[in-house]
């Protein structure tokens, strides 16, 4: 007798029993439970017959694929998410009474969802573009969701206008391209007839907008939120992510190539990173202020185009968030979670940024029309991890359903664990905000500065940042097909700095400069650099996390190879072997050395830095690889670090580059394979 199967996917009432269909495999149902014989053939009236309306197990399969996708996000619909969990490093019970912030060493599971803005779901990953850091809170009081981005300000000021800023930065509406770029004429009409999209501008035109990886990122809850105490007092807050991993990013010729060599680079990367067990972490911190602070300070804190620099409310590190789990299941998990900026908890409070006010509308109302049902929160990744208990009932896919008679209040069915009630001490209560004025359609005066802040983050760049920003919006500006909008954007950037105006002005070849743009407030030049916003004054100093591309052939050094792949293993970094055909090479002694790319299939822009390890006769074959050639000239133009051996020379000089080889290549025959990884360090060689 075949033994009995239990079978574990969908559990219906009862448990089902099928004969199992195999020794590994159980026996295939319908969605009804009923098992199938076969799934390959429809039935049909006689083989070469017609198919019959009766075969249910062909309809229900067809009829449930064709209803497989639901509406991507209007917004972020490309991201990747991952669980892990936060944890508190001390009580903040002064401050806020969130659950999470109460007690040193509290873990709360968390779910995180990284995103690119304007790219479709199937659009590559290192568009330039922000990239969306939402992160869910499942507290022992509810869902706190924190959806924020990688950079601290915004493009508008005012909710109302943002339909229009997307229009404008998706595909354009007649001919549906470009995607996953701002790249065109709408957008940058949008921005430049919009001064208040400054600021963010230049963070888009930074390095900021084309990450390494969502590992090595900031992220920003970019509005001022409230915290709230026991005793009901109150402070501002402004979120923020600081990744453990350090920060880092890739340059723009080395992004173009990325999306064309791996369109999924950034979520093989986080996937890859946490297989491996290389959580990445990133540290929450807070810049707490309060009323006289909001007061004094140059701009408004409502206003979500402007940033606190650190230097003037230093960030507070409160906890840190450690990913280590990918999902089960991408659709269920990362596609359906619903991220809301309303899903708040006790201790934390809403501003009134009217940009945030705009969001709390829109999440809830975007996730209706996405997920199909108001009980999308009963889904497993959006229902909280703590008691919930109200009078919500029924509508599509209902799958909270309380038993017992009461589902209206006031009643007198006490005793219920199914009736709950109000809770004055310890429900949620909006902070006591006095509120009174004239119903307008104004934008405050507060918010008119629309440059100085975009000066003084360029002025706080190093000069490599600010060159890679002058490319970034010449580049972007010569696919603007339209010359007046061009000559309105340089005029805004003369608003901010002039010799950026310029240099973008001359690699656009503008005839003649325009007059600066028309400004409601001029340009304040006091407010100093602010090193904490430049990426490259913060360099981490550590290649931990980082991959390495080693390029090999048959009859490599085999102790080099051993040394350096030690160096990096107790540097805690990756590497990769590409070599001239996937089955490997065998190495100077003979060993057989496995390779996980072929060179054409790994070019050096997937690596952080790369290793020549060839014999002279490998380096010959390899100097007639135009692949190979790549490999190396692109990895010298992205100005990374080239670790070679002297029977590397002929592939070296091949791509031209035996004159300029400078200290960015490293011969492994000076230096120990621990000083290789060590100089590995500065992440890239920027003095080239
Ligand atoms: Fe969003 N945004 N947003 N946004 N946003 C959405 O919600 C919206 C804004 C952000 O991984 C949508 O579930 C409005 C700022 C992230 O699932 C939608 C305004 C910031 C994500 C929406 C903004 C963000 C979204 C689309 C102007 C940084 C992805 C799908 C007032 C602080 C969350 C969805 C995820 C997603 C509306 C501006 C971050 C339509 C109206 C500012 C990270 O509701």
């Amino acid at each position: 007798m075949a033994e009995s199967f239990k079978y574990n996917g969908n559990k219906g009432q009862g448990g089902e029993l099928h004969q199992k269909a195999g020794d590994d495999y159980p026996t295939m149902t319908t969605a009804q439970g009923c098992p199938v014989h076969d799934d390959q053939n429809s039935l049909k009236a006689g083989t070469r017959g017609p198919t019959t309306m009766e075969d249910h197990v062909m309809r229900e399969k067809i009829f449930h694929f064709d209803h497989e996708r639901i509406p991507e996000r209007v917004v972020h619909a490309r991201g990747y998410g991952a669980h892990g969990y936060f944890e508190t490093y001390e009580s903040l019970s002064d401050i806020t009474c969130a659950d999470i912030f109460q007690t040193k060493g509290k873990k709360t599971p968390v779910f995180t969802r990284f995103s690119t803005v304007a790219g479709n779901q199937g659009s590559p990953d290192l568009a330039r573009d922000v990239r969306g850091f939402a992160v869910k809170f499942y507290t022992q009081e509810g869902n706190w969701d924190l959806v924020g981005n990688n950079i601290p300000v915004f493009f508008i000021q005012d909710a109302i206008k943002f339909p229009d800023l997307i229009h404008s930065a998706k595909q354009e509406p007649d001919r549906g391209f470009p995607q996953a770029q701002t790249a065109h004429d709408n957008f940058w009409d949008f921005c430049s007839l919009s001064p208040e999209s400054t600021h963010m501008l230049m963070w888009a035109m930074s390095d900021r907008a084309i990450p390494r990886s969502f590992r090595f990122m900031e992220g920003f809850g970019v509005h001022t939120f409230k915290l709230i105490n026991a005793k009901g007092e109150m402070k501002y807050v402004k979120f923020h992510w600081k990744p453990k991993q350090g920060l880092q990013s890739v340059v723009w010729n080395e992004a173009l190539k990325i999306n064309g060599a791996d369109p999924d680079f950034h979520r093989r990367d986080l996937w890859n990173a946490i297989l491996a067990g290389d959580f990445p972490e990133w540290e929450l911190g807070m810049q707490v202020f309060d009323q006289e602070f909001a007061d004094n300070f140059e701009f408004d804190v409502l206003d979500a185009t402007k940033l606190i620099p650190e230097e003037q409310v230093p960030v507070k590190i409160v906890g840190k968030m450690v990913l280590n789990k990918v999902v089960d299941n991408f659709f269920a998990e990362t596609e359906q979670v619903a991220f809301c900026t309303q899903n708040i908890v006790p201790g934390i409070d809403f501003t009134n940024d009217p940009l945030l006010q705009g969001r709390n509308f829109s999440y809830l109302d975007t996730q209706l029309k996405r997920l199909g049902s108001t009980n999308f929160t009963h889904l497993p990744i959006n229902a909280p991890k703590c008691p919930m208990r109200h009078f919500q009932q029924d509508g599509h896919m209902a799958m909270h359903n309380p038993k017992g008679r009461a589902n209206y209040e006031p009643n007198s069915w006490a005793g219920d664990e199914n009736n709950p009630r109000a809770c004055p001490e310890h429900g949620f209560k909006s902070h006591h905000e006095e509120v009174m004025g004239e119903k307008v359609r104004h934008r405050s005066e507060t918010f008119a500065d629309h440059y100085s802040q975009a000066r003084q983050f360029y002025i706080s760049q190093t000069e490599t940042e600010q060159m890679h920003m002058r490319d970034a919006f010449a580049f972007e500006l010569s696919k603007v097909e339209h010359l007046p909008i061009r000559e309105r954007m340089v005029s805004h950037l003369l608003n901010v700095d002039k010799s950026l105006a310029e240099g973008v002005a001359e690699a656009l070849g503008l005839a003649e400069m325009p007059e600066p743009a028309e400004a409601a407030m001029s340009t304040r030049d006091d407010l100093p650099a602010s090193d904490a916003l430049s990426i490259l004054k913060n360099a981490p100093q550590t290649f931990k996390g980082r991959k390495l591309g080693i390029l090999v052939s048959d009859d490599l050094d085999g102790s080099i190879l051993e040394n350096v792949t030690a160096a990096l293993d107790s540097e805690g970094a990756m590497y990769e072997v590409v070599a001239p055909q996937i089955g490997g090479v065998t190495c100077d002694k003979g060993k057989k050395v496995d390779a996980q790319q072929k060179v054409d299939g790994g070019p050096s822009v997937l690596y952080d830095a790369v290793l020549l390890l060839v014999s002279e006769k490998g380096a010959n074959m390899l100097a007639e690889k135009p692949e190979a050639k790549d490999f190396v000239s692109d990895a010298f133009a992205h100005n990374k670090f080239i670790g070679y051996t002297q029977s590397a020379l002929p592939l070296i000089k091949a791509t031209g580059l035996e004159s300029k080889m400078d200290d960015g290549f490293i011969n492994l025959e000076n230096v120990s394979a621990d000083e290789f990884v060590g100089s590995l360090r500065n992440i890239r060689f920027w003095q080239r």
